[in-house]
């Protein structure tokens, strides 16, 4: 379209708009400057008019959105420690997993466009500071993981990273002005992912502004299509990544590249594999693990019936009790596959009514004092039912899940900081230098472990070599 004179290229956007029932876009049109038109056609640009009619009959106007498989049970997880039929798979599945990462067929892949609205932070999520002694950000615990996994295997781990419209300069500046963490620059990628228009009740999409569409990210299973459509996909495969390690950028305690996951990942041929914990307790907000109709498949909290929740088996014991926490092993060949198909690849849509200020037909921005909106967003676990042999693999809470999303209470700062805390402390005990603890059992001090000294508690054995100093009520800090 670039030699398309601006006269056709409105025609021609009108003429489109018209056709899907959205001509209010124009309304403020004679009001604007040709900065403004020029940047309201480039928003309406970014539509996928092909899909929308479709899109607004089906997930909006419908409210249909998810629908609960017809057969429904539980999903079998490989347990976090292996029984003795397991150890040798599992010990073949670690050595798979180190070589995979030390041959550079590992990238990790931070999901970071969200928007962070619940913990009240002004800035991308990665950027919050969370460690419980030095305060550093959360990028930075994944920054030093990468490179203390680079030195434990020898190896120089790529990390993709996907920031939102929103927020992707502030994220890039935020890695340059603290010298990426002392990774290189060029080992860090940045993509940006799409956006999805609000809309009215009634299917209209909202303005933002006289001159702006009201964009919001499309949700973390729009990072198949980013990945693509950013050229990553194909760096990967020219660099020769086979795996992508998938994690959300709200969990201090994760292991960004873990051996075994992937490892295991690898030789039972799965094209994406999971990460789940039993959860603390039925009405937990993660996403549950089921068979459904057949398939893996992941039932996001609020759309598992009460009753499903709660069910027990014969043994009293939870049903449905693996939760996601949002980690995955995704084969590269498996992205290709779904997007080969740009036009065609979507994952269905998740609808959210929401508070969203938009500018109605006389001009004036409206403040709404109750939702009024329909936002969509795609789930990347919704990759899983088309994925082949997906593998899930259960681990310890304590030791990888930990998320940071409200500003107080459950799942913040506070409980994030308590569970670095904890799982330091506990390492310590293991390597052999029990940690003073409280009359209630707690550690009496704050610990802190960066993942440049040890990544896990076996690795801590191995290179604490002698005692850390340790006072009743002091900090203890190990790089
Ligand atoms: C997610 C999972 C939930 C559970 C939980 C574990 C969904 C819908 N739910 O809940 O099942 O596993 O995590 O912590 O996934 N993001 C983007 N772009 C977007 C939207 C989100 O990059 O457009 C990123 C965001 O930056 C964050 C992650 O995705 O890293 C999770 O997003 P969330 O906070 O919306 O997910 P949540 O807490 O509802």
């Amino acid at each position: 379209m670039s030699n398309e004179s601006p006269q056709s290229r409105l025609a021609r956007i009108r003429n489109q708009l018209e056709i899907s029932g959205q001509a209010h876009l124009l309304k403020h049109w004679d009001r604007l400057n040709d900065r403004q038109r020029d940047e309201l056609l480039g928003d309406i640009e970014q539509i996928n008019f092909a899909a929308l009619k479709g899109l607004v009959n089906d997930y909006v106007l419908s409210g249909k959105g998810f629908r609960l498989p017809t057969e429904i049970r539980p999903v079998e997880v490989y347990p976090a420690r292996p029984g003795i039929d397991l150890v040798g798979k599992y010990a073949d599945a670690l050595k798979r997993g180190v070589a995979l990462i030390k041959a550079g067929k590992v990238a990790a892949f931070t999901v970071a466009g969200g928007q962070g609205t619940r913990l009240g932070f002004d800035g991308p999520k990665g950027a919050f500071r969370i460690s419980p002694i030095r305060q550093k950000p959360l990028f930075q615990l994944f920054a030093e993981g990468i490179r203390g996994s680079n030195r434990r295997y020898g190896a120089d781990v790529p990390w993709y990273i996907m920031t939102s419209p929103q927020n992707d300069r502030a994220t890039r500046e935020f890695f340059a002005e603290n010298g990426y963490f002392g990774l290189r620059p060029e080992r860090v990628r940045f993509f940006t992912q799409g956006v999805m228009p609000a809309f009215g009740r009634d299917g209209r999409i909202l303005l933002d502004q006289p001159h702006r569409v009201a964009f919001s990210p499309d949700g973390h299973g729009g990072s198949l299509l980013a990945l693509k459509r950013s050229g990553c996909l194909a760096e990967m495969a020219a660099a020769g990544v086979e795996v992508i390690s998938y994690f959300q950028v709200d969990n201090p305690l994760v292991s960004v590249v873990d051996p075994l996951f992937l490892g295991l990942h690898a030789i039972t041929g799965s094209e994406m594999s999971s990460k789940v914990i039993p959860k603390v307790d039925d009405l937990e907000r993660v996403g549950n693990f089921v068979i459904g109709d057949g398939r893996t498949m992941v039932v996001e909290y609020s759309d598992l019936p009460e009753e499903l929740a709660r069910a027990r088996d014969e043994r009293g014991n939870r049903l449905y009790d693996a939760g996601s926490i949002a980690i995955h092993a995704i084969d590269r060949r498996f992205v290709e596959r779904l997007t080969a198909d740009e036009a065609t690849f979507a994952l269905p849509w998740h609808r959210a009514v929401k508070k969203v200020p938009f500018v109605n037909d006389a001009g004036v921005r409206v403040e709404p004092a109750e939702p009024n909106a329909i936002k969509l967003e795609a789930f990347i676990f919704d990759a899983i039912p088309l994925a082949g042999q997906p593998l899930v693999l259960q681990t310890v809470r304590s030791e990888e899940f930990s998320p940071v999303k409200n500003d107080r209470g459950v799942d913040s700062a506070e409980t994030a900081r308590r569970d670095m805390v904890l799982r330091a402390a506990a390492w310590l005990d293991g390597a052999g230098y029990p940690v003073p603890r409280r009359a209630d059992g707690t550690p009496d001090g704050l610990y802190e472990i960066s993942p440049l000294l040890a990544l896990d508690a076996g690795h801590l054995r191995e290179v604490l070599l002698e005692p850390p100093p340790m006072v009743r009520g002091g900090d203890v800090y190990l790089e």
